[in-house]
This record gives structure tokens, sequence and C-alpha cells, in this order.
């Protein structure tokens, strides 16, 4: 018999500066309650589901900063979204903006979590390739302040059971990254859970605007393909106070399929069920990795970071 999952990608719209916490609750809720009702007991929505992209926006003040960050999760203004999570017996993956005080350290990451049907947190993960850039870009239309507001992740990349599969996070940036999807392919993976926040214009450099979807579907697709995995991909979209973002939220099955899409650049529900046996063949064939992988030849990809032309 083969094990399925019925599973949802929840998309919000833009999310503005002025919009508050509980505001955004509600929607989740009311996303949440539509998955629901279409079957789905497991939701993924984006990175930094909580406010605006603030990365965006040029801040000096720590205490400003630090707004948009949560200390604790599930908090006062969370928690109806988890004792809904468990009333209706639903678990989803949420991002968000984490302060951590461990170890007398203060830390700033971008990070998602797993819930369980119960309302429990079972797994984290912290975002590992930061885009952007640290300084002030005054000629820039917008900032792109990830390499500045953030840390690096530091628990790697990690699986856990969960929904009766075997489950990998990510965010936004890392699903353009091949690393990513082997590192937990490697683990086995089943289905990787993503949100992303991927402005339409690239503000390094001038690039047709098509291409930004083009390059979110080619890497998720790859990604999925090559590693024999569901991948869930949620996007807050649309213009947050002026500042466009792309849609085009995905359910890619392991054969590199887009499985259903979104079509608006709003807050909406799309469900797959899954079927989590369907990455079996390729890993038992074309990406049967004991057999197949040559890994005494990949020594540069954990040794160089950049590159470098000897020749
Ligand atoms: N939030 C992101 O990580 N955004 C990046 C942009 C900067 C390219 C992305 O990969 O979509």
């Amino acid at each position: 018999m083969t094990r399925r999952l019925n599973a949802a990608v929840a998309q919000l719209g833009p999310i503005h500066l002025a919009d508050s916490r509980a505001a955004v609750v509600r929607r989740l809720i009311a996303l949440l309650r539509e998955a629901h009702g279409r079957g789905a007991c497991f939701v993924v929505f984006p990175e930094l589901a909580l406010t605006t992209f603030f990365p965006r926006w040029w801040m000096t003040d720590q205490a400003e900063i630090d707004r948009f960050f949560e200390r604790e999760m599930p908090n006062a203004e969370t928690r109806p979204l988890f004792d809904l999570a468990e009333e209706l017996r639903v678990g989803f993956y949420l991002g968000y903006a984490e302060l951590a005080r461990e170890r007398g350290d203060v830390g700033h990451y971008n990070t998602s979590i797993l819930v369980e049907r119960d309302g429990r947190i079972i797994g984290r993960y912290r975002k590992i390739h930061l885009p952007g850039h640290a300084e002030h870009l005054p000629k820039a239309p917008f900032q792109h302040l990830e390499k500045r507001y953030f840390d690096v992740g530091n628990e790697g990349f990690r699986v856990w059971r969960a929904y009766d599969a075997i489950v990998g996070m990510c965010i936004c940036n890392d699903r353009r990254w091949s690393e990513t999807y082997r590192v937990m392919g490697l683990q086995g993976v089943e289905l990787i859970a993503l949100g992303y926040n991927t402005p339409v214009e690239n503000i390094h450099h001038r690039e047709p605007e098509h291409l930004r979807m083009f390059h979110h579907l080619l890497s998720l697709q790859a990604g999925a393909y090559q590693n024999a995995t569901w991948v869930l991909a949620a996007a807050k979209c649309g213009a947050e106070d002026g500042f466009p973002m792309i849609g085009g939220s995905a359910i890619v099955a392991p054969t590199g399929e887009i499985a259903a899409r979104a079509l608006s650049e709003d807050d909406e529900v799309i469900t797959v069920d899954l079927d989590l046996d369907l990455g079996d063949y390729l890993r038992r064939t074309v990406f049967n990795f004991e057999k197949h992988r040559r890994i005494e030849h990949y020594r540069l990809i954990t040794e160089r970071t950049g590159i470098k032309t000897e020749v």
C-alpha cells in the first residue's frame, strides 16, 4: 500500500510594515482552516511569515530591528495558530525571525519550524545561505540586508520523522543551491518544505523579470528530481508597501513535475495528495546514491568555497 500525505502550501499576499502580528496570524488561521477543509494534514507557510520582509529596510537602531524578531515560539500572538493546529490535527511549517539567547550569546536567525499535528514543535532550521549585503546601498531601489540582520544558521540541513514521512526544511535562497537538497537527500528526505520572499527586481544586476520565476521553478524542479523528493514551496508575494515579490508557490513531485501551482499573488491555498513512495523508483535506479555517487571526485565541494582556476 502506498503511503500518502495530503499536504498544502499556503501562500501569503503582502504584509505591510503597518500590519500587526495579530492580523497576520488571523490570515494564517484562515489559510490553515481552508487547507484542513480540503483534507490537508500538513501546511507550509512562507519565510518570515509574521512580518513584512524587513531586510528591504535600512535600520541602524538594534531595538528597531529587534521589533521584527520573536523571542519565543509559540508566543502570545502565535498561540492561536498552534491551538487551532492541535484542534484540527494539522501540522505546519512556519518561517519567522528568531532572536535566540543561547549560552550567553544573542543570535538573530531567519528560522523555520516544523510543528506536529499535536501542536508540538519538533524541528527547527536556521537559514544557511543568506543572500544580499550588509552595507547600505543608497542608490538601490530597496535593500536586501539579510547579511546584516541575520547570523548564518548553525544547525545544518537536518531531516525529521514527521507526518509519517522524512521531512527536511530550507528557506528561500537555499533552494537555489544543489548542496541544500543533496545533504538532505543523503538522509533519505521525502519531502522538503520551504518558504520564500523573492523580490521581482534583482537589485544587483538588471535582468528580465521573467527570469525570476524561471529560476525559482528551475531550482525547485531540479532539486526535487535529483534527490527524488517532494518539494513544497510557499511564497510571500505581491507588493509589500509598493515593493513587488513573485508568487509561484508550488508543489513539485519527485519526478520534477509541478503537481500544483498558485495562480494569484495573494493569500491562496494549493493542495496535493502526495504519494510518499513516488520517489522510490528513482532512489533505486538513476539516483541510487550508494551505487552511483563517486565521492572521491567531489572533494572540492567541501574544501573550496569560491572559484579558483588552476589551468
Ligand atoms: N529571501 C531571499 O532569500 N531572497 C532571495 C533573493 C534575494 C534572490 C531568493 O533567493 O529568492
